[in-house]
């Protein structure tokens, strides 16, 4: 009698211990994990893009670690290494300058961790540190912000245009290639000639700075306002109507990025022109992540299609922009 006493209770501690363990329905495993390394909060371009990235990791079921660098290299590089140590699946990232990368990134490679530059790119000697750079093409954005300002003086009759510059962050991709494709295409031209050219940091405080420096420096003699992104372009307005200029009229503005605050400033006719930098590279970035880890093979570099809004255009019937 005793035996079979003993033999029920190990039967019945065996039920409730399979009963204890038993396995929870698995949560549904994320696609991959990637690291991202957002440069910092900025611009609405730079905020749309953030949230973009997040929606589109949610919609891909990509399970993202989001780093907010608040413009410093040093805190993107100090994630990247966090994101090497969790052993992420692959990391992305915005780099907020060119130089710099190579310790970071080749310990990325040498952990076998892919990597995806994002909206800015990086200069480097050593090869294959990054799988794949998708963003603008910031030269060709400069090209077209200068095609813009040459139909606008052969349209005016101008025989000379004097440009002042409100360039972005020092050394970033966007402030060197804007500004490379802006001046390669006006090169030539005898009507075009620069007054000068100040660093801006894309951000919108200084670029009313800049403004106000180059107003008291040039006053009448500027023409045209070129400047890397709306956000410097809208700290600069309010300094050109307080100095009792009219935006859009006395002053070409030419700006880049599309938001919508900027763009219902060019519908109300105090920007001239912006060439869209759209920040929506979410999708692109989840595809092509997924891409890698499946094995497959991806491009080297991809281009969004963009488009040029400008007072020539009946923008009338423009969709939200949603950033
Ligand atoms: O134009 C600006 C942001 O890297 C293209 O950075 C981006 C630029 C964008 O601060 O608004």
């Amino acid at each position: 009698m005793k035996g079979k006493i003993c033999l029920l209770a190990v039967i019945a501690l065996c039920c409730a211990l399979l009963c204890g363990c038993r396995q929870e329905p698995r949560a549904e495993e994320p696609a991959l994990v990637m690291g991202f390394s957002q440069l910092g909060s900025e611009s609405s371009f730079r905020i749309g893009n953030t949230r973009d990235i997040e929606a589109q990791a949610q919609a891909y079921g990509v399970s993202l670690m989001m780093d907010d660098a608040k413009q410093k290299q040093e805190n993107q590089i100090d994630a990247i290494r966090r994101f090497i140590a969790y052993r992420v699946d692959v990391i992305a990232f915005s780099p907020i300058v060119e130089e710099g990368w190579d310790n970071v990134l080749l310990e990325a490679k040498q952990a076998g961790i892919p990597v995806i530059l994002v909206d800015r790119t990086i200069q480097t000697e050593i090869s294959d540190l990054y799988v794949s750079q998708i963003g603008a093409d910031f030269y060709q954005e400069g090209v077209l912000a200068a095609q813009y300002l040459l139909r606008k003086a052969d349209a005016l009759g101008k025989d000379r245009l004097r440009i002042v510059e409100i360039t972005g962050t020092e050394s970033s991709t966007p402030m060197r290639q804007r500004h490379e494709g802006f001046w390669d295409t006006l090169a030539g031209d005898p009507r075009m000639e620069l007054l000068e050219s100040v660093n801006g940091d894309f951000l919108r405080s200084r670029g009313a700075e800049c403004m106000r420096y180059l107003l008291e420096r040039y006053g009448d003699q500027i023409d045209v306002v070129f400047s890397h992104n709306d956000e410097m372009t809208m700290g600069a307005l309010p300094e050109i109507e307080q100095a009792g200029y009219r935006p859009g009229q006395d002053m070409i503005l030419i700006s880049i990025d599309g938001g919508q605050e900027a763009i219902d400033i060019l519908k109300a006719g105090r920007i001239n022109c912006i060439v869209e930098c759209t920040p929506m590279l979410g999708g692109l970035l989840m595809e092509t992540a997924l891409d890698i880890k499946a094995g497959k093979p991806v491009e080297g570099i991809i281009h969004p299609v963009e488009r040029v809004f400008c007072d020539e255009d009946d923008l009338s019937a423009l969709p939200p922009r949603g950033y």
